[in-house]
Formats: structure tokens, C-alpha cells, sequence
């Protein structure tokens, strides 16, 4: 689909639009870094971002790439997907096993842990704030007015949003426990391997590097969690951001993901985890979308984005016994049609492998939990399809 152009002034370097704390930039940036893709970061705060980039990029979010051609792309799975498609999908392992659970731990990074990034991020203000406001005050120009005041006010709307994704009083300690069962599954993981399918990184470490470099491994008091309680995933952190192999600690490992379509145990143990709160929440996501489509039968080619001020409503959903009610975002949806694709490709004794695996590791729903109209993109948006 032809992309609309913007002037980039003749550069020959890609443009990122970003911020250094941002948790959907984390997975651009560190695809940009293990790619050897020569770029340059360009604040949101840049004149050009809103008189430029937004009109053809149709919204203010970031990432948002400006290749050398002037083509501009606002998304970071359309960002990959760019490189990607150019050369054979790298980052996609061929191996077929490998490949569905890279492109799962892709959408669960991106798409499914959003609760521990803002909780680890907002609710621990005498550890974070500071550090937090010298971002966010560095996100707009010396000359703007009320800038001390703009800031404060983007920060308290930021600190509500962690209750509109499902953290409140009555669920921080499980929103707390899941993360850390997760922080040491990981660990475990990374024990075996520098990344998570072997000696290279997968489409799936890029997706999970969201969440885990830009909130919880890097802001004041989650990285220090993380640095005490799951150092090799801290690691893995700082691999993910930089140009080289950075895994001397893994000795001969090579640079290859697992030999024969393996997909080591503890990948498995990782996936138990995230499937707690994924699965129920996905579930009543779909049931809350398939509802409001038959009800409402949005026009084909209409913004499938609800952004945060117009959302469609929340669900509740059940883990471990508690109720937890979150905003519903058709975006987790659209990068499920991804794995529902690979999946409905496989031969009947493949999809009967992938079931089983996913059976194991209570991820099975994930085949079946589909809504009843596709999603798909148009000149930088996702909207409705037929
Ligand atoms: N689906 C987009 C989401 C990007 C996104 O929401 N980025 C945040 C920053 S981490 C943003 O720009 N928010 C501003 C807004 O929504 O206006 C992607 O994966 O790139």
C-alpha cells in the first residue's frame, strides 16, 4: 500500500521520532541497534514532529520512522515490518514452532504487559518522579510556555492511566507477584541462552524488549529491581540495545537461534506466567469487540484506533481470584490476526504440535479468541475491514 512522503531534508539517515523513555520506542530502537541500521533520534518536541510528521503519520505517537526515501511510518510493528519484508524476514525464525512463539512473545511484550511497565513506572513517585520529569520537561523546548506546569499535568494524566490498564489498590500486589514470577522465569531462561531462541534475537525479543527496556529497566525503582532480583534479564536489557553479540558470559554460543525447531522448557515456564492475565483479559477484549461490532458494523475503512479520551469501554476479567478492570484495546486484536495467520497456514498435524504446546502452557484459547471482522492498515492507521 503506497505510504504518503515527507521531505526529510536530504538525509540519508533514518529518522526516529522518540523519546528515550518510551516503552513502544524501546522495540524500534533496539530493532534499529541489532539490524545495523544507521539512524538518528528526533524529539517529540521538534518543530517538525507536529507541523511534518503528524499529518502524515495521521497521530502523535511514537515511533515513528522517516526512512531516507521521505516515506513515513508511524507504528512500531509497521516499522519492523519495513525491514523485515525487504530481506526475507530475519528476525523470523524459519523453523516453523520457532517462528508462532516468536510472533506470540512479540504481541504479549508489546501488547500484554503494560500493567507492570505503568505500575513499576507511576506508582513509586519518591523513586521515579524526578528522573521522570527530567524526561518528559525535556520533551518540549526552553522557549514553551508554562513548560514546569504542562509537565506536572502530562505526568498526573499518565499516573491515571496506570488505573484505566487495571492496576488499582485491590490488584497492585497480584499486578506485583506476576511481574516477579515472570522477572524469574526469565531469569531462568536466560541462563540457557543470551536471547530468547538462542544466540540471535527473534521478532519476539523485540516485542518484549517494550516493556522491559523503557519502563521496568531503566526508570529508578524497577531497574533496580531488576538488577537485584533477575540480572541476567538485565542483561539481556542491555544486549538488546547494543550493536554487537554483548553475550561473552554465554562463552562459544554462536549466533543461531536453536537447532531443530527446539523450543527450550523454559520458554514454556515463561509463557505459564504471561498466560494468567493474557488469556482472560484477551478473552473478554474479543467478547466486548465481537458485541460492539455486531451492535455498532463500523463502515469499512474506519479507524479501528480508540485512543485513551474516546476508548470503547472496560472489561472485567478474573485472575486468581481477583477482578481486574481494563480499557479494551482492538490493537492486541490486530496483532493476533499475525499469529491466526501463521497458524491457519500450518498443516493439520502442525496445528495439532502448536495445540498441544500451547495446551502445555495454558495459551491454547490464543488459537480461538478471534474477532469477527479483521483489522487491517491503511495510510498509517488501522481500521476496519469488510
Ligand atoms: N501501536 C503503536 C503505539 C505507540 C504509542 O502509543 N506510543 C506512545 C508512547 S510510548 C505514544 O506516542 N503516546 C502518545 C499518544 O498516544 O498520543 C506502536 O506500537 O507504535
Amino acid at each position: 500500500m503506497e505510504q504518503k512522503r515527507f521531505k526529510n531534508g536530504g538525509s540519508a539517515n533514518y529518522l526516529l521520532y522518540s523519546a528515550p523513555h518510551s516503552l513502544y520506542v524501546g522495540r524500534a530502537r533496539s530493532y534499529l541497534i541489532k539490524n545495523n541500521i544507521q539512524f538518528e533520534e528526533y524529539s517529540i518536541g521538534h518543530d517538525t514532529f507536529r507541523t511534518q510528521i503528524v499529518p502524515v503519520g495521521k497521530l502523535p505517537t511514537i515511533p515513528t520512522l522517516v526512512a531516507p526515501t521521505g516515506e513515513v511510518i508511524r507504528d512500531g510493528a509497521a516499522i519492523i515490518e519495513h525491514f523485515e519484508s525487504a530481506v526475507d524476514y530475519p528476525s523470523y525464525p524459519k523453523e516453523p514452532i520457532q517462528q508462532f512463539i516468536s510472533v506470540l512473545f512479540d504481541i504479549i511484550g508489546v501488547e500484554g504487559l503494560r500493567r507492570p511497565a505503568m505500575h513499576y513506572r507511576w506508582n513509586f513517585p519518591e523513586d521515579n518522579d524526578d528522573f521522570l520529569r527530567y524526561h518528559f520537561y525535556s520533551l518540549m523546548k526552553a522557549n514553551t510556555s508554562d513548560r514546569a506546569v504542562k509537565v506536572e499535568s502530562v505526568m498526573e494524566k499518565l499516573r491515571g492511566v496506570t488505573e484505566m490498564r487495571g492496576v488499582s489498590k485491590d490488584t497492585e500486589e497480584l499486578v506485583e507477584a506476576l511481574y516477579l514470577e515472570l522477572l524469574d522465569a526469565l531469569n531462568d531462561h536466560f541462563e540457557c541462552a543470551p536471547y530468547l531462541l538462542g544466540g540471535r534475537p527473534c521478532i519476539g525479543d523485540f516485542g518484549l524488549i517494550a516493556p522491559l527496556y523503557g519502563h521496568l529497566g531503566r526508570d529508578p525503582y524497577p531497574s533496580q529491581l531488576m538488577k537485584k532480583r533477575a540480572p541476567r534479564v538485565y542483561r539481556w536489557v542491555e544486549r538488546m540495545n547494543r550493536f554487537d553479540q554483548d553475550a561473552p558470559e554465554y562463552f562459544d554460543f554462536g549466533t543461531d537461534f536453536f537447532k531443530s525447531d527446539e523450543v527450550p522448557e523454559t520458554l514454556l515456564t515463561i509463557l505459564r506466567v504471561l498466560s494468567q492475565d493474557f488469556i482472560p483479559e484477551t478473552r473478554a477484549s474479543a467478547n466486548f469487540l465481537n458485541t460492539w461490532l455486531s451492535r455498532e458494523n463500523p463502515e469499512e475503512g474506519s479507524s479501528a484506533i480508540f485512543p485513551l479520551g474516546s476508548s470503547l469501554g472496560s472489561i472485567d476479567f478474573q485472575v486468581r481470584g481477583k477482578t481486574i478492570t481494563a480499557i479494551v484495546v482492538p490493537y492486541r486484536h490486530f496483532q493476533l490476526q499475525r499469529l491466526h495467520r501463521i497458524y491457519d497456514d500450518f498443516d493439520s498435524i502442525r496445528q495439532k504440535q502448536i495445540g498441544q504446546l500451547l495446551d502445555s502452557c495454558r495459551m491454547k484459547d490464543i488459537l480461538s479468541i478471534r474477532l469477527e471482522r479483521l483489522i487491517g492498515r491503511h495510510d498509517n492507521l488501522e481500521i476496519w475491514l469488510d
